[in-house]
């Protein structure tokens, strides 16, 4: 085979059905082989970077291996976002890229870029395939590494000279055996058996769960659920774990952090046992280190050992798989006919449920504007009883998203958590829809945002992938005005939306269908056309401009520390004024 047809036949062989791509010269001989088969499917983006960001949404939602090919040169550069992205929220990418011939790597050559050397630090690992009889082996690594342990992005950087050489391809072995990777999945049966006694002897319990839940399966997601149910312990999530344990569920919190509810937090603060489950204690959740849950023991179940005593010092960590630890657990509970605290559980809930009815994300829906919060809550009732997918942008709407978005399930929410990249949602929308043709796909998104890979609707177009981009227009970068007028003296330095365009006629540009509306009166009516078109939609969904989003903990500030919605500086926003010296009401 040639190294071209290995590459194909690999992706084949790894169960792949669609590839994201972009070509270019140093790859041409892949996208040749790609023409003459029908069984792996080519999605053409228009920009690398909305290859990238497809290819973690279809990750994301099928738990699956995301798969992308770029060219050499400004191909692989554009493609650093999405990897650097990839990395950070662990999605499995595996990233194929075309380098210049072997002879001219070093030379400057036309397209040349150290593929291997800028992606390094924004991959779980990378290779630079010099002989094609190495290339098959390499090929199935790269699916074992993006796939095994914490997932994560990889490159595969294939000169152009390898591609047109001929070698012997191996189909991958049926248990990959590496040399030095092989992360642990079974959890170590005396510490489980330590955190079932610590669970027991809670007074003042938490679960912390995170988007590793979701990493390890359905399966994990439910064995959460059946530990809530046979504890009845309290549980909160990251943005990264949202659905893992459902919004309805009687155990539910709501979203801790620095967007989290005021119960959440509060309960993170004062709990005496912490279950942290697949998270990673990032510090949009910790706040201020040293007075992030001070009287707590905690116990870490993590995947890779790394994320152990990062930031937070554990008293009792778990290196295991989600799913593998809590089946433990919840057989050794039964077994050890363990039983709760329920008299100390029951004054646990009791002050949990005087922080909520705190009612932290009250906010009024009078008037003649529709409230960003609002316009969620109404998204979300009418598009509840569908299988629906929710991706979003970065910033406000991500937060109203996650607050205000109700999910059930896990696979259903995909954003971009710890690279917080403006510009994800619309491509992830898209690779969500390829996957799930049949489902509802929804980017919520923000107009600054939705600007940055506004592209890829030409891509959704040419797939006839309907999704829907549902953006919640304040005319603003909205986060970054929300941070200018409550830290920086309501200095508001550039976050106006200058010149937006007209997002109706630019859908009909696209050949997508456009929507706006102005009214909280006619926004039922108007989510219902959109649900009901069978076309790519952009929802231009006009918002109050000057809306903020709480709770906020500020960062480097404690959890006790939290800015609720009437403690705003109401005269803050009254007073605003913009780069160009306008007052803004
Ligand atoms: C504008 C903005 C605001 C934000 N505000 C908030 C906020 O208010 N609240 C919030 O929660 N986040 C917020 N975030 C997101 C935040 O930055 C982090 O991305 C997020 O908190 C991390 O989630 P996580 O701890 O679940 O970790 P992830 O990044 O999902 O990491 C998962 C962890 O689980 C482990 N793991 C993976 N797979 C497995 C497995 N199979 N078994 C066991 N372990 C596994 C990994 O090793 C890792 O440690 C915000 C982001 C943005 C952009
Ligand atoms: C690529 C990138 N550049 C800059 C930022 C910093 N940033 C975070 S939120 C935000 C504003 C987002 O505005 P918009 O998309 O309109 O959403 P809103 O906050 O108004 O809901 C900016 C600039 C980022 N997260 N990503």
């Amino acid at each position: 085979m040639t190294g071209a047809q290995m590459v194909v036949q690999a992706m084949k062989d790894h169960g792949v059905e669609h590839l994201f791509g972009y070509p270019g010269g140093a790859v041409l001989p892949i996208y040749d082989v790609l023409f003459q088969q029908d069984e792996v499917k080519h999605i053409l983006v228009r920009h690398e970077q909305g290859a990238g960001h497809a290819a973690e949404g279809y990750a994301r939602s099928t738990g699956k291996p995301g798969v992308m090919l770029v060219t050499s040169g400004p191909g692989a550069t554009n493609a650093v976002t999405p990897l650097q992205d990839a990395l950070m929220d662990s999605i499995p990418l595996v990233c194929i890229s075309g380098q210049v011939p072997t002879t001219l790597i070093g030379s400057d050559a036309f397209q040349e870029c150290d593929t291997v050397g800028i992606t390094r630090p924004c991959t779980k690992h990378n290779w630079l395939v010099k002989d094609v009889e190495d290339l098959a082996r390499i090929l199935h690594e790269a699916f074992y590494v993006a796939t095994s342990g914490r997932p994560g992005p990889v490159v595969v950087d294939v000169p152009k000279d390898v591609q047109f050489a001929t070698g012997t391809y191996t189909p991958p072995p049926s248990r990959v055996v590496h040399e030095s990777y092989r992360p642990r999945l079974d959890g170590e049966i005396e510490r489980i058996r330590a955190a079932v006694a610590m669970l027991a002897g809670a007074k003042k319990p938490i679960i912390y769960s995170g988007g590793g839940v979701i990493n390890s399966g359905p399966e994990a997601s439910r064995l959460l659920r059946e530990l809530a149910e046979v504890t009845g312990f309290p549980v909160t999530s990251t943005l990264m774990g949202l659905g893992a344990y459902p919004a309805s569920g009687k155990a539910w919190l709501g979203m801790l952090g620095m967007h989290g509810t005021y119960q959440a937090n509060l309960a993170m603060h004062d709990c005496d046992v912490m279950l942290c489950i697949g998270a990673r204690f990032d510090d949009r959740i910790t706040g201020r280190l040293d007075a992030f849950s001070p009287n707590s023991k905690k116990i870490h179940i993590d995947i890779d050992p790394s994320s152990i005593n990062k930031t937070v010092h554990v008293e009792l960590p778990i290196i295991g798989d989600v799913g593998h630890v809590l089946a433990d657990m919840l057989r050794i509970w039964k077994e050890e006919k363990r039983a709760v605290d329920a008299e100390a559980l029951a004054g646990w809930w009791k002050r949990i449920d005087a922080w909520r009815a705190r009612n932290c994300l009250a906010y009024r829906q009078d008037g003649g504007t529709i409230m960003p919060q609002y316009a969620i809550q109404r998204l979300y009732e009418l598009t509840k009883h569908r299988k629906t997918f929710i991706t979003t942008e970065v910033g406000q709407h991500q937060m109203w998203a996650a607050q205000f978005y109700g999910f059930e399930e896990p696979n259903r929410w995909m954003t971009s958590g710890g690279l917080g990249t403006m510009g994800y949602g619309l491509p992830a929308a898209l690779g969500v829809q390829i996957a799930h043709p049949d489902a509802l796909v929804i980017d919520i998104a923000g107009d600054a945002s939705v600007q940055m890979t506004m592209q890829e609707m030409s891509a959704a177009v040419q797939y006839g992938a309907p999704i829907k981009i549902f953006i919640l227009n304040n005319q603003y970068m909205g986060m970054v005005r929300q941070w200018q007028q409550l830290l920086h003296g309501n200095r508001l330095s550039h976050s106006y939306s200058e010149a937006l365009p007209d997002f109706v006629k630019l859908a009909e540009a696209f050949g997508g269908v456009g929507l706006r509306c102005e009214k909280p009166g006619d926004l039922d009516a108007a989510i219902e056309e959109m649900i009901t078109v069978d076309r790519p939609v952009i929802f231009d969904c006009c918002v109050a401009n000057l809306a903020n989003c709480f709770p906020m903990i500020p960062s480097g500030k404690a959890h006790n520390e939290m800015m609720l919605p009437d403690e705003a500086t109401d005269e803050a926003v009254a007073n605003a004024i913009d780069a160009k010296g306008r007052e803004l009401v």
